[in-house]
């Protein structure tokens, strides 16, 4: 494994070509997203867009995430790319952009995450210092590599868009919605992310994925499918949702106490 800041160690890690197992965080408390990263994730991510964590507990829950050694992602509500520049400040080693649509969308995105001359990010990194461990001159030499920008492809649009996507500067790789994607290639006859037609533009999305040498990430609700689709080329996986992790737990032990 590679060590160093942990601010550091998601891009490092992946471009050393490691597959990383994420938690996924909504509870709106940074010490869920703290006791994940004490267990053996190798990332944590708080979730904005469909969790209920809001900003003071995000950046509490990156520095938190930090002090257990691991880096930490977030995702932001839709469209919401100033609070994705203030997240990089805090610390966050990556971001998720829900519903990135075209190149535009893309290009957008990375503008508020990387420095000139890829994007528009302003300087002013705070708590980011600390987390990588570098002074001011080093860390801006080296942020736009650092922090990774990653574009969740969950529409036809995306689908029909991605290889421009994908080579849209700045964007270090996409982050499927499984859920989104399958209720868009049904026309909104279902929702289910293990659905056949998701199935098979998942095998498309990370082909285009490895061509270009870009991270590809999927949001996995359980573990075994977190390792079906990392050993099918998903190299940043989440695994479960703090929520789920707690009703199955709940279930698990109550069953056992009352027979
Ligand atoms: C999806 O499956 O659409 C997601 O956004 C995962 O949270
Ligand atoms: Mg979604």
């Amino acid at each position: 494994m590679t060590t160093g800041a942990p601010l550091a160690l998601l891009s490092g890690r992946l471009r050393a070509g490691e597959s990383l197992y994420m938690s996924w965080c909504g509870m709106n408390d940074s010490s869920v997203a703290e006791a994940s990263a004490r267990e053996n994730f190798d990332a944590a991510l708080v979730d904005m867009q469909h969790g209920m964590v809001d900003f003071t507990t995000a950046v509490r829950a990156i520095a938190l995430v930090g002090l257990a050694g691991k880096p930490a992602l977030a995702r932001i509500p839709v469209g919401d790319f100033a609070t994705a520049s203030r997240l990089l400040d805090a610390g966050a080693a990556g971001i998720v952009a829900p519903m990135i649509n075209s190149a535009e969308d893309a290009r957008r995105f990375a503008s508020f995450v990387k420095f000139p001359p890829i994007g528009e990010r302003s300087w002013g990194p705070q708590r980011a210092l600390a987390l990588s461990g570098l002074e001011g001159a080093a860390y801006f030499r080296q942020a736009n590599d650092l922090h990774v920008a990653l574009a969740m492809i969950e529409t036809r649009d995306a689908l029909a868009a991605l290889d421009s996507i994908l080579d849209t500067p700045g964007i270090d790789g996409v982050f499927v919605g499984p859920s989104d994607l399958s209720i868009a290639l049904t026309g909104g006859a279902t929702v289910d992310a293990h659905h056949p037609d998701v199935d098979a533009a998942l095998g498309h999305i990370a082909a285009s994925c490895r061509t270009r040498g870009k991270i590809a990430g999927l949001f996995c609700i359980t573990g075994k499918r977190a390792k079906e689709m990392s050993a099918r080329g998903f190299n940043l996986c989440s695994v479960s949702t703090d929520g789920a992790m707690m009703r199955l737990g709940a279930r698990a032990e109550l069953a056992a106490a009352r027979g």
